[in-house]
């Protein structure tokens, strides 16, 4: 790496930071079944804690998602949960409301035609607004299971009409500091109209809920052949990108770690991030979070594999030379614009990162580290002896 290429890509992992999911460190699994971890979180204590094991190895990570349903008890009081963050030495992220496990959302949530069920679902948002508030969090993160499965089922116009009027409901709740995000996803579980399955269609909501609601951009939630870089182009110039969920796929929602199929796509989200940040002379606010839960993989090494992934394409894409990419783009020059993108896919960024990690005093290999800690046998212990006195069953979570 040239002195300038180090210097660019040590800016960007500067300002970069990418929010994990407390649900990625519990036991998950497909709706076939789950296969048991033992180091897997029990509670939401033990969430914190992986959450802070891998911030504090990747200096990257200080915000942590939770799910109200699964991370809070009843009437549990958010700021104590907000101290417990911090002494994991991480802070309350995203909350995410649960708008589709409970029997009353059979026929969906804000798209139900039962007003008692829509009234339901927004009182929850406003319950998880009122945490967000109380922990110091930025976001709100919607996403809904709400569709319909058969043609003519429903009418598609009315259930429309329905979230309207619901995400209004909600927005006008957000404090001065909240944003509301709006996520999409084609299909599943609903098989025939998803009520918000596409960026257009959250773009719309979000234009009429209001000023602070902006558009959640889940990497898994697409067609095979879509190009999410144009997408994530576009929402950047109406200024309606509010954050992305991290994860890979090869097929549909798969849930694989960041860049494990197709690093390149990732490369050229940053890229688009990087050349509109260059244009306008400003780092756009986004919420860089992950969505993953690993059935497979241990879940802490996972998380770490995506988060230095995750930095890896950021620091690339850093690297594309902007003002020769204009220059060949006003030539018609294809070839030299696609290689100006590739060059910097192909420059090692090993250097730029070594170099940030030891200036932060954090450990040159995290995922090496974690590993040399035995973090997680340490952690399997702790939790298989408290799951035998707490009699505890495994299941629930989330498939
Ligand atoms: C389901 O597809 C999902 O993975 C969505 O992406 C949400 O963001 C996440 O669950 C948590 O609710
Ligand atoms: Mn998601």
């Amino acid at each position: 790496m040239t002195s300038v290429q180090l210097r660019r890509a040590r800016e960007a992992l500067d300002s970069f930071a990418v929010e994990t999911p407390s649900w990625g460190f519990a036991d998950t699994g497909t709706r076939f079944g789950k296969f048991f971890q033992d180091a897997a979180a029990i509670d939401l204590s033990d969430k914190l804690a992986d959450a802070g094991h891998v911030h504090a190895l990747t200096g990257c990570c200080p915000t942590v998602a939770v799910h109200v349903l699964w991370d809070f008890k009843p009437g549990e009081d958010p700021k104590a949960v907000a101290r417990l963050a911090r002494k994991h030495g991480v802070k309350i992220g995203a909350i995410n409301p649960n708008l589709f496990q409970d029997q009353s959302y059979k026929w969906g949530s804000f798209g139900n035609a039962d007003p008692a069920v829509r009234a339901r679902a927004i009182q929850h948002c406003v319950d998880s607004i009122a945490i967000g508030r109380a922990v110091g969090s930025e976001y709100l993160s919607l996403w809904f299971a709400d569709g319909t499965n058969y043609p003519g089922q429903e009418s598609i116009r009315d259930r429309k009409a329905r979230f309207e009027e619901a995400l209004r409901a909600c927005h006008k709740q957000l404090g001065p500091k909240q944003k509301m995000l709006i996520e999409y996803k084609p299909f599943e579980p609903a098989f025939y109209a998803t009520d918000i399955a596409d960026w257009g269609m959250a773009l719309l909501l979000a234009k009429k809920a209001g000023p602070r609601a902006k558009v959640l951009v889940d990497t898994g939630h697409h067609y095979s052949a879509q190009n999410i870089e144009q997408i994530v182009a576009w929402l950047l110039d109406e200024d309606m990108l509010g954050g992305f969920h991290f994860n890979d796929r090869r097929y549909a929602d798969d849930d694989l770690t960041l860049g494990s199929i197709d690093p390149y796509q990732v490369f050229r989200i940053f890229h688009e991030i990087h050349f509109f940040a260059a244009d306008r002379g400003r780092r756009p606010k986004i919420a860089y979070m992950i969505d993953q839960c690993h059935n497979e993989k241990p879940k802490i090494e996972a998380t770490i594999q995506t988060v230095v992934m995750a930095q890896e394409l950021y620091a690339k894409a850093a690297l594309v030379d902007h003002a020769a990419l204009r220059r060949a783009q006003a030539k018609n020059n294809v070839v030299d614009a696609e290689l100006i993108l590739k060059r910097a896919f192909f420059t090692d960024v090993a250097p730029a990162l070594a170099a940030w990690r030891r200036a932060q005093k954090l450990p040159l290999d995290p995922l090496a580290e974690h590993r040399r800690r035995g973090y997680a046998k340490i952690a399997a212990a702790d939790r298989v002896r408290r799951r035998k006195e707490l009699g505890l069953k495994r299941g629930g979570g989330f498939a």
